[in-house]
């Protein structure tokens, strides 16, 4: 961090800036930044984790995580799906406010307009050292997409990140190769990339004319190009020397955050740790194939566990415990078919992937949003549980505050300052709302204040879980309103006897959603 001018004209005010700089308080501040790494799993439900009851697998180093941290018990993502989680984490915006922001397709563009702050760009402005690694799902490139085979611009470098690695959409998208600092990594020229949502030509192995080669089945969709035996959501050819095997990602994620953290050990840092663990198609490496009885679903999260203890491991190595806060959360809850035959519904036994609460991935009902979410700081967070409500949309503003980083006028409009409540002071409160959604097209939003929930289904064709849609014979009453305090599992709609807080909850929602912006 560069504090003085280099003006040999101004000696005075060198000076005064010397003296400021160094004044104790000053000082404290300056030493007082944390590092921060933030580790997002995918799609990992509340109750996917020991540390948050689960019992027929074990996630030793989460829960390591969890004992010398704080363990939100209110923890949320902002929406059900990947992308508006992904976008509102960056942005501090609700994604429902923006078009195009629902699941990234493959070719999908850059998502988050590059004139638009983010937290990696406010850190990075605030001399902080940023890197994404892993998962990306926000799209990459201008209006017409990524140029695969060429510059792909603008992508995590236009909003923030100096330094960037990636998986481009999800796994179960194609194409599988890693985008390095805006490159395909290990592209031969002579065999170019194309990416597509049409098959090339009638002869195009796909899971649909080679099924019975695959090595994992597909359920639904799917059924694109085959790679490493398993086919895919859309087409693609070229590109071989650059493609990966889907057994090798969480090493990869794991080796470049590793080898990334020795080069900026020195310097403020913002990692976000983006794994692709649990999502589909779940195919973690060989040495944990078995790891849990829950077959590739529950080994996943093993493999995901291993991750986080491997990041531990490298802060305790270079001595950065105490000086970096990190962060891990979900970027949605809970799915068990999402695609594929990987047996996660038959192997399930006792497993309660969203723990004690309803619906899950695509759901605005708790299971949807209500999450993981774990802060530790060694040495400034005092260990325990916390019930304050917080959410992944909240860490722009809260970082910004928690780096004394100078947050632009306008930015972040859905975004809290909840460094106190992160950070576990007793005067500190989360939230005192939260507007949770899916997707982002169907209007159906969880608007949760306090003890109440309210539910709000604008769409007919509303999202519930795949298992509670496929259940379901009526159509989601269009409000419901619940009291968590005594019914945290959503089953029994209260608005009959609480109408004054129905109408309140409804008004304010509206009030939230029509006003663009959640704070003055
Ligand atoms: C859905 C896919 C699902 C998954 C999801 C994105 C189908 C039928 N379903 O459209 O498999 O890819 O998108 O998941 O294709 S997310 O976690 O990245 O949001
Ligand atoms: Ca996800």
């Amino acid at each position: 961090m560069r504090l003085l001018p280099r003006s040999p004209r101004l000696p005075l005010l060198r000076l005064c800036l010397l003296v400021a700089a160094l004044a104790p308080g000053a000082r404290a501040a300056a030493e007082a930044r944390p590092n921060v790494i933030v580790i997002m799993a995918d799609d990992l439900g509340y109750g996917d984790v020991s540390a948050y009851g689960a019992t027929e697998l074990a996630t030793p180093h989460i829960d390591r995580l969890a004992a010398e941290g704080l363990r939100f018990t209110s923890g949320y993502c902002s929406a059900s799906t990947c992308t508006p989680t992904r976008y509102s984490f960056l942005t501090g915006a609700y994604a429902f406010r923006r078009k195009g922001t629902g699941i990234a397709p493959p070719n999908g563009r850059l998502v988050v307009p590059p004139e638009v702050p983010t937290g990696a760009s406010v850190l990075r402005a605030a001399g902080y050292r940023t890197a994404v690694i892993g998962k990306w799902h926000l799209g990459l490139g201008g209006e017409k997409g990524p140029d695969w085979n060429g510059e792909i611009r603008p992508g995590p470098r236009e909003i923030g990140f100096e330094h960037s690695f990636l998986l481009p959409t999800t796994n179960d998208r194609v194409p599988q190769v890693y985008v390095r600092n805006g490159r395909v990594l290990n592209l031969d020229p002579a065999d170019p990339l194309w990416v597509g949502d049409r098959s090339p030509s009638p002869d195009h192995v796909t899971g649909l004319s080679h099924r019975s080669t695959l090595k994992m089945d597909w359920s639904h969709g799917h059924n694109g190009t085959i790679h490493n035996g398993i086919s895919r959501i859309g087409f693609y050819t070229g590109g071989h020397a650059a493609r990966f095997r889907d057994e090798d990602l969480a090493d990869k994620w794991v080796e470049q955050s590793v080898a990334w953290l020795e080069q900026v050990r020195d310097q403020p840092f913002f990692l976000f740790f983006a794994s692709h663990d649990l999502h589909v198609p779940r195919m973690p490496h060989e040495r944990f194939h078995g790891a849990t009885k829950l077959g590739f679903r529950g080994d996943s999260i093993a493999q995901f566990d291993w991750s986080v203890g491997e990041l531990m491991k490298a802060l305790d190595r270079l001595g950065l415990a105490e000086r970096t806060l990190v962060v891990l959360c979900s970027d949605n809850g809970p799915v068990m078919d999402d695609g594929y035959q990987d047996g996660a519904l038959e192997k399930r036994g006792a497993h309660r992937a969203g723990g004690p609460f309803r619906g899950g991935k695509y759901s605005v009902y708790e299971g949807g949003t209500r999450t993981p979410f774990i802060a530790r700081w060694k040495g400034r967070i005092r260990p325990g549980v916390s019930d304050a409500v917080v959410c992944t949309i909240d860490l722009p503003a809260s970082l910004a505050a928690l780096a004394g980083a100078a947050v632009p006028a306008g930015a972040f409009p859905d975004s809290f300052d909840l460094s106190g409540a992160l950070l576990g002071r007793a005067d500190a409160a989360g939230r005192d709302h939260l507007i949770q959604q899916d997707n982002g097209q169907a209007g159906n939003y969880g608007f949760r204040e306090g003890r109440w929930k309210l539910v709000r289904h604008d769409s007919r064709s509303a999202y519930h879980s795949v298992v509670e849609r496929s259940l379901a014979r009526e159509p989601a009453p269009q409000f419901q309103l619940f009291d968590l305090e005594t019914d945290p599992g959503e089953t029994r709609d209260v608005s009959a006897a609480h109408p004054e807080v129905a109408a309140r909850l409804q008004a304010r929602l509206a009030e939230l959603i029509a006003a663009g912006r959640s704070r003055g």
